[in-house]
């Protein structure tokens, strides 16, 4: 089963996608997803002018060889574009083994662990009016766990905010979701960490008080606080009983986890711009978190995910995939086969795509009750339309960032 054929596809339907595609000598396909939200490109390049020569004439048998080869052989190690690039050859190799097999990937990785993937869904309002309105739609749409995102009283636009899209492709389209937006240049957004903090644990008691105690709900600090902030946070919202409480430090320095960890029980997962497990190693070992966020698509694929969450569940560790529309369809495949058969799964991230995403990537996935399932086709269940997207070029678009009052530009 050798590699003959490897093309990267960049498709822009709601937003930007990069897919590895491998087609073997006896003409079986696999996918791998390589989109890296904001900066799309450098992965094509990656990907097209030194992997893809790499490839062919390899046997696509060799999964773990293949990933061995393209980690060590390029001498640079880690980093969000090489294991990018690595994760889209790893889950394409997947993908046609399972197709080989006559299998879907998840009986390759040892079979089902469960029968369905608890996800969480995002939640946001401005006021805590559109909250609630927010909340009730994501129960109607079958979510049992919620990520609670709420506006800050004296800021104009903050992360993860659902607003109106402002380009023109999705004119009036509500957006809960991660919006690189289409455009020359990244939107500013403005933050202030006193405001924030003193106004998220009324939000959360509004919330409790509304919706009862048994709804889990999910929060997301996104990097901007210190430790000190962090723990003061952690420990405001115990009451509140949070099923997680997410990056809350800026994720480089794994000690500032040490300090969070001191003062506060809140749960804490991270980890949704970690590359290796070599970013995991001293939160897993000394148990500074409760989750490992890492995607499937930016930490190596699944055999190197894999190896991280085996190396967390020595430490009662759970999986918590990252899971926002930045990550394409075939990325949430492959994290749906690699939940369904570890033992320490935890939850996972799950936003809905568009409807013209759907179309380009059809898909076997099913939705029932609050949970996912990877369906059973053999593979990872997920093929690409190139005619439809061929219809959808490349926009240029970027992720926004923050800056303080007094103009000093903030974690975002
Ligand atoms: O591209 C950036 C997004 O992936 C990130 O902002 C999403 O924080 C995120 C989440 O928890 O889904
Ligand atoms: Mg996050």
């Amino acid at each position: 089963m050798i590699i003959d054929k490897a093309e990267v596809i960049v498709t822009s339907p709601d937003r930007n996608f990069v897919t590895l595609k491998l087609t073997t000598d006896d003409g079986l396909t696999g996918l791998g997803d390589a989109t890296l939200n904001g900066r799309e490109l450098s992965v094509v390049s990656y990907l097209a002018d030194h992997v893809v020569p790499l490839l062919l004439g390899r046997d696509a048998h060799r999964i773990e060889d293949a990933w061995q080869f393209l980690y060590r052989s390029a001498y640079w190690r880690r980093g969000p574009v090489t294991m990018a690039a690595i994760a889209a050859v790893d889950m394409a190799l997947w993908d046609i083994k399972g197709k080989a097999a006559g299998m879907p990937v998840y009986q390759l990785l040892g079979g089902a662990s469960r029968s369905g993937l608890l996800a969480y869904g995002h939640a946001s309002g401005k006021t805590t009016e559109e909250l609630f309105d927010s909340i009730r739609s994501h129960q109607e749409q079958g979510y049992r766990a919620i990520r609670v995102q709420t506006g800050v009283p004296g800021l104009k636009s903050i992360y993860g905010i659902a607003s109106n899209a402002t380009f023109e492709a999705m004119e009036g389209v509500r957006y809960d979701h991660e919006p690189a937006q289409r455009g020359a240049l990244p939107n500013e957004e403005d933050w202030d960490t006193r405001a924030y903090l003193r106004h998220l644990p009324g939000v959360f008691e509004a919330v409790r008080n509304e919706f009862g105690p048994e709804l889990p709900l999910l929060h997301d600090a996104h990097h901007r606080l210190t430790p000190i902030q962090a723990a003061k946070l952690g420990k405001a919202l115990e009451p509140y009983d949070l099923f997680w409480l997410e990056d809350v430090t800026p994720a480089e320095n794994q000690e500032a986890l040490r300090h969070v960890r001191q003062h506060t029980t809140t749960p804490l997962a991270i980890g949704e711009i970690f590359n290796t497990v070599w970013d995991y190693q001293q939160i897993i070992r000394e148990q500074l978190i409760d989750y490992v966020r890492s995607a499937v698509t930016h930490t190596g694929g699944i055999s190197h995910l894999k190896k991280v969450l085996d190396y967390a569940a020595q430490y009662q560790i759970k999986s918590g995939m990252h899971g926002p529309t930045d990550i394409s369809p075939v990325g949430m495949a492959a994290a749906m086969h690699l939940g369904l058969s570890i033992h320490n799964f935890g939850i996972q991230e799950y936003m809905k795509h568009g409807a013209r995403t759907d179309q380009v990537f059809q898909q076997s996935f099913t939705w029932n009750d609050g949970c996912l399932h990877p369906g059973d086709r053999p593979g990872l269940g997920v093929e690409l339309d190139t005619d439809e997207a061929g219809k959808y070029p490349y926009v240029q678009a970027y992720l926004p960032y923050n800056r303080l009052a007094d103009g000093t530009v903030h974690d975002w």
